[in-house]
């Protein structure tokens, strides 16, 4: 049966087994949205800015593993996309983003609402189509979701120009893929998995570093069976968090410009290093000429492109990281005697930067929240200090449980990340931290979780600034503080009562426990909004790296 390219469309996410489309409509995207509009197998929801699709994609992606859609119309719908796609593509997170285009006799004619929005997200976007015959529907929609979720997942991008959504095409849709060029690599190579199993055996002191290729090919567990079966100490990058249980004994926490002094330090005086799914970009290993130089290297990861670019490498393996480390757990390396890094974690690994009598410290809100709160909960971040701060104190035990945006550091992606974790099962307990500054950047988004009725929570660490670039001009810039002061802040608390969230204001120290109970134990949505400390910094050490 006939049916139109927009209906087309629409068969095809149902056969992907998609349940949920964030998205904004236009007038290029109408012939697909009246499809939508039809779907009973499809949850669509609104969001209040395009960027918020993607990102809330991009959260029930994280949260559940599966691709998240998002969709907006052309010109000015897909710009605002933009910022969505690449912060999904700097964290490897897999996303089908469809747009409209306009009618394909207009292209090239700066028609109403024309963006080249192919060519704009080329060099962020895994691949990307633009459909001029509506008979290469069902194969384009099957060839992006294979490509988003296979090899290294990202996003894919798919531009519909309006008269393609408007013809007829009798739908079938393919069974397989054939791409030609694109056949990632899974399997690791055996002589190279014996090669690590050997360098182990021969290491004094082996140290693992985990990355968010942990995350994405599920290899928590393997990775935990590795080094408890070895005894290897365990250093994250911020991508890797919740690829290591948090509270373990072996882990270091994180590595890097921000990380622990116990992580830089074991980085520094291992012999074997193991990178695992970690790209190694800068801000993981500060500055390259002191980095593991004691150490031979062996870098796992599915993506080739990925293996020796920041990092010099002795064994490279191309693969899939879970299956990887199941063989490498087969050749049985014997257990260490001794956790060579065990001095190193009984240190104190970030000194308290507090000063009394300013505002709250944003440290002990943080530990005292990774103590009451459960280890299902969902914790996503912002992007500024309290980003660092959460990954730093909060304790991440499972993986898809730490949100945040590690590659491209987009402010905005909290709270639409949060809304899109929630979506993806609303029972489950989703918790937003986030700075007055980036939650300012997407804050319309209450309207989307009041509209879908989901009781977010949400904590705000009010500092009355840009807080992470105020802290880079005091270091780098002799405190010559501009641009950085939040003057006209809204009262969040009026904001949240008006989109139907409770809200609580926290000044005192001693309320700190008693609100966060509330904020834990409230059913209905939340925003505690805590006045912190404007002086305490994140970088407490930047020797050993
Ligand atoms: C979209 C975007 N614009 C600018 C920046 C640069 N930037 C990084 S952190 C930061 C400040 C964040 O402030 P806030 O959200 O209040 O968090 P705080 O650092 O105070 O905890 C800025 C402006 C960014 N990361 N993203």
């Amino acid at each position: 049966m006939a049916i139109t390219g927009g209906q087309a469309i629409i068969c095809a996410l149902e056969a992907e087994g998609v349940e949920l489309v964030f998205g904004y409509p236009g007038g290029a995207i109408l012939p697909v949205f009246d499809s939508l509009r039809e779907s009973s197998k499809i949850h669509y929801v609104l969001v209040r800015q395009e960027q918020a699709a993607a990102h809330a994609a991009s959260g029930y992606a994280r949260a559940t593993g599966r691709v998240g859609v998002c969709m907006a119309t052309s010109g000015p719908g897909a710009t605002n996309l933009i910022t969505g796609i690449a912060t999904a593509y700097m964290d490897s997170i897999p996303l089908v983003a469809i747009t409209g285009q306009v009618a394909v006799d207009l292209i090239g004619r700066d028609a109403f609402q024309e963006v080249d929005i192919t060519g704009a997200t080329e060099p962020f976007s895994k691949h990307n189509y633009l459909v001029k015959n509506v008979n290469d529907i069902p194969r384009v929609i099957k060839e992006a979701f294979h490509i988003a979720s296979t090899g290294r997942p990202g996003p894919v991008l798919i531009d519909i120009p309006k008269d393609v959504a408007l013809s007829s095409i009798n739908f079938k849709y393919p069974d397989t893929v054939d791409l030609k060029g694109y056949k990632p690599n899974y399997e690791g190579h055996p002589l190279q998995i014996k090669k690590v199993v050997k360098a182990i055996k021969e290491s004094k002191k082996p140290l693992i570093c985990v990355g968010g290729g942990a995350i994405l090919s599920d290899a928590a567990q393997e990775i935990l069976e590795l080094a408890e079966k070895v005894n290897v100490p365990v250093a994250m990058t911020l991508m890797g968090i919740g690829g290591f249980p948090g509270s373990h004994p072996l882990n270091l926490g994180l590595l890097g410009i921000y990380g622990t002094q116990a992580a830089n330090t074991a980085v520094n005086e291992a012999d074997l290093l193991l990178l695992l799914g970690a790209r190694m970009g800068d801000r993981a290993t500060g500055n390259l000429d002191k980095f593991a130089k004691k150490a031979i290297i062996a870098h796992i990861d599915i993506d080739p492109a990925e293996i020796g670019k920041n990092v010099e490498v002795d064994i490279p393996i191309v693969g899939d990281l879970k299956g990887i480390v199941k063989e490498i757990n087969k050749l049985n390396a014997d257990k260490k005697e001794s956790n060579w890094a065990e001095e190193l974690m009984a240190k104190d690994r970030l000194p308290a930067q507090y000063v009394e009598g300013k505002g709250l410290d944003p440290k002990e809100i943080i530990q005292e929240l990774s103590k009451m709160s459960n280890n299902d909960m969902i914790v996503a971040t912002d992007v500024g200090q309290h980003q660092m701060w959460t990954s730093q104190y909060y304790k991440v035990e499972k993986p898809g449980t730490f949100i945040t945006s590690g590659g491209l550091g987009t402010m905005g992606y909290g709270l639409p990340a949060a809304i899109g974790a929630k979506m993806s099962d609303t029972e489950r307990e989703v918790l937003l931290i986030t700075g007055d500054g980036s939650f300012q950047m997407n804050l319309t988004e209450l309207a989307t979780a009041a509209q879908e009725n989901l009781k977010m929570k949400i904590i705000l660490f009010n500092n009355s600034s840009l807080g992470m670039v105020r802290e880079l001009q005091q270091q780098s810039f002799e405190s010559r503080y501009f641009s950085v002061h939040m003057t006209g802040n809204p009262d969040f608390s009026k904001i949240a009562e008006a989109y139907g969230l409770k809200s609580i204001r926290v000044t005192d120290k001693k309320d700190i426990k008693n609100a966060l109970k509330e904020i834990l134990e409230s059913k209905d949505g939340i925003l505690g909004e805590f006045f912190i400390n404007l002086d305490v910094n994140v970088v407490p050490y930047r020797e050993g790296i």
